[in-house]
Formats: C-alpha cells, sequence, structure tokens
C-alpha cells in the first residue's frame, strides 16, 4: 500500500496508529511527544507509567485516548552524537519495530513523525533517508498505508545532485523567455497529434460520427496491462512501485475506461519505467500532458528524462515544492 509524505501536525491523524518521537522514560518531553500527551491528555501518561520505559530503537503501544486514531506507538530514537555511535542502526530499528509492533495489533495505517529529527539532532536530510528507505523496505513485503508527517517547512531538506539539478531546472525554466511559449516540445507533439486527430474527425463528422465513436484507440486501462506484460512485470510488482492501492489497481484492471487522475497516471509511468515519449502516450490516454507551465510536471518530467525512475525519490522532490504526490489510496 502507498506510502504518503504530508504536510500536517501529527496529532490530527485519524489513522490507526500515530508513532511518538519520545525518550527511554516514556514520561513525556517536549517536541512531537509533549504535543502527542497534550492532545492525548492525562491518561496517555498514566499508561506510559506502566510501562517501565523502552530502550532506544525499540518500540511500546499505548491507547490513544483523545486522539482521533486508535494507538500511540512510542519509540524513543538516537540522539545524534556525531554519526559514529550506531545512530543509523538505532534509527532504522526505531521505525522497523514501530512498524513491526503496528502490524502485530492489526493496523493498516501509521503515521510517523521525523524521527531523532528535533531535539535529538540528527540531520534532517540524512534522517529523512533511514525513514524513507526504512518504511520502504516493510512495505516490499506489508501491506499498510503509511504516512510520513513532516511538521514544520525546515525540516525537510533534500541534499545531493539530483536535487541541486532540479533546483537548477526549476529556476531555468522560470527565467527562459522561451516557456512563455507553453509545452515541451514532446508535450507540443501530444498537443499537435490530438488536433491531428480532431482534425480527421472533423473532416470525418458528422455522418461517420458513432463509427468513429466505436473504433475507440486502446484505452489507458489497456495500454497498462499490455505494458505490464510486456515488461514481464507481476500486476503487484506494478502497483506497489506505482505506490497505489491494491483496491484501486483491481478497479483499472476490472474498467477498460477507467480514467485515472494524472498523479495515479504518471505514477504507473514510472512504475513500468517508460520512456518518455512512452509517458506521453500513456497520460495522453488519460487525458494529460506534461506541461512547462506546472511544477508537477516539470519535475516528474526531469526524473523521467533522466532515467530515474525511483517513485520515492520523485515524491520527495514534489512534496519539496508543495506539489500532489504520485500514486493513490
Ligand atoms: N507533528 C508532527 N511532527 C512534529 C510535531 C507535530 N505536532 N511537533 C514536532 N514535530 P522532536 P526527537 C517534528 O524534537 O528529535 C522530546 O522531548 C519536529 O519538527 O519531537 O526524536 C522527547 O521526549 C521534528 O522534525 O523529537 C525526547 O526527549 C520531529 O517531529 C526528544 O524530544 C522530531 O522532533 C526526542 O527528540
Amino acid at each position: 500500500m502507498p506510502f504518503l509524505i504530508v504536510r500536517r501536525d501529527i496529532t490530527t491523524m485519524d489513522c490507526d496508529a500515530i508513532v511518538n518521537a519520545a525518550n527511554t522514560s516514556l514520561l513525556g518531553g517536549g517536541g512531537v511527544d509533549g504535543a502527542i500527551h497534550r492532545a492525548a491528555g492525562p491518561e496517555l501518561l498514566a499508561e506510559c507509567r506502566t510501562l517501565h520505559g523502552c530502550p532506544t530503537g525499540q518500540a511500546k503501544i499505548t491507547g490513544a485516548y483523545r486522539l482521533p486514531c486508535r494507538y500511540v506507538i512510542h519509540t524513543p530514537g538516537p540522539r545524534w552524537r556525531g554519526g559514529g555511535h550506531g545512530e543509523e542502526a538505532l534509527l532504522r530499528s526505531s521505525y522497523r519495530t514501530s512498524l513491526e509492533l503496528a502490524r502485530d495489533n492489526g493496523c493498516q495505517s501509521v503515521a510517523f513523525p521525523l524521527i531523532s529529527s528535533g531535539i535529538y539532532g540528527y540531520p534532517r536530510a540524512q534522517a529523512l533517508q533511514v525513514a524513507v528507505e526504512t518504511i520502504r523496505a516493510f512495505l516490499e513485503e506489508h501491506e499498510m498505508l503509511v504516512y510520513l508527517v513532516i511538521f514544520d517547512p525546515g525540516s525537510f531538506v533534500l541534499e545531493g545532485e539530483t536535487y541541486e539539478g532540479l533546483v537548477r531546472r526549476l529556476r531555468e525554466e522560470r527565467t527562459d523567455t522561451a516557456a512563455k511559449s507553453g509545452l515541451f516540445s514532446a508535450a507540443g507533439r501530444a498537443e499537435k497529434s490530438v488536433c491531428e486527430e480532431a482534425a480527421v474527425c472533423a473532416d470525418a463528422a458528422p455522418a461517420s460520427l458513432e463509427r468513429l465513436v466505436e473504433q475507440l484507440d486502446e484505452s489507458f486501462s489497456q495500454m497498462l496491462l499490455r505494458k505490464i506484460d510486456e515488461k514481464h512485470m507481476t500486476d503487484a510488482a506494478c502497483y506497489k512501485r506505482a505506490n497505489i492501492d491494491r483496491k484501486l489497481f483491481s478497479k483499472i484492471r476490472s474498467d477498460v475506461h477507467y480514467r485515472p487522475s494524472k498523479p495515479t497516471a504518471v505514477a504507473f509511468a514510472v512504475a513500468l519505467e517508460l520512456s518518455p515519449e512512452e509517458t506521453e502516450e500513456l497520460l495522453r490516454k488519460a487525458g494529460f500532458a506534461l506541461s512547462r507551465s506546472s511544477r508537477f510536471d516539470i519535475i516528474v518530467d526531469y526524473f523521467i528524462r533522466r532515467g530515474e525512475y525511483d517513485i520515492y525519490a520523485i515524491n520527495e522532490a514534489l512534496f519539496a515544492f508543495d506539489q500532489a504526490l504520485l500514486g493513490s489510496l
């Protein structure tokens, strides 16, 4: 099931469990821990007292009291001490044991804060990388909806060459006067071919309108299933890589005329590692094109043209620029 990054206060999440970046006493503190205890009410602290603490990298579960979720999973992440004291392994362990505890308690959805990245001082970009990698590895094996909840804008820092290139690209798009003229050449071609189709239709209308309507081209759903076959992929591998919920995939599979949202259509193009031209074709079947006038489109196009099909990396970049994420519930 999907992994989504959202900008929210975690105490407002109404999923099955939220995770608390606690300390080993489990008796409350500042940051997200303080916010969770304040929102849950004093009963949460009373239950926490019965747990007698928790080692760093482990997790314990309680009720959620006045919070909208069902459970709170408390995990003390590591305090950053320069990186040479097993911090990364402990942080991974905090995510993994919390996810396992959620699964063992029948949770289907769970929300994490960026553990250790506040008061405990773990560098944020590295904390994010650990969170994404650990959650993603778990979702390879399990069906669960996982949210990573980012609270303050400053806590979402992307680093690295890909990201720097993307920032450059977005800046160029802004200053490039040619950009004002509209679409990418590829998208332009897409538009042209739509116009050509329209012209053909216009020539033929009105007598053969019915026949034209009957001669529908391959649909989005048909092209998607064909590509899955051609790539020798299983359905499950495809919807997981697309960050798409299994139920939505079944709906698309069984409805030949299914019209996905743009983020869903793009998610499948990424999962199937389609070339820029194939991506255009698939999007066109859903009634979309990639333009130069939207940040979402530019970011997606940037990754696809570089042959970088990691949906999680693309979503991090989309999130950083406040765009809709790829995939769907
Ligand atoms: N919702 C979502 N995220 C939040 C919220 C919120 N309401 N409030 C803060 N964050 P921190 P740590 C983010 O300091 O670094 C406590 O005293 C915040 O921006 O809460 O693991 C404990 O008792 C940051 O990105 O936790 C421990 O002693 C992230 O949550 C110690 O702090 C984690 O920041 C744990 O430190």
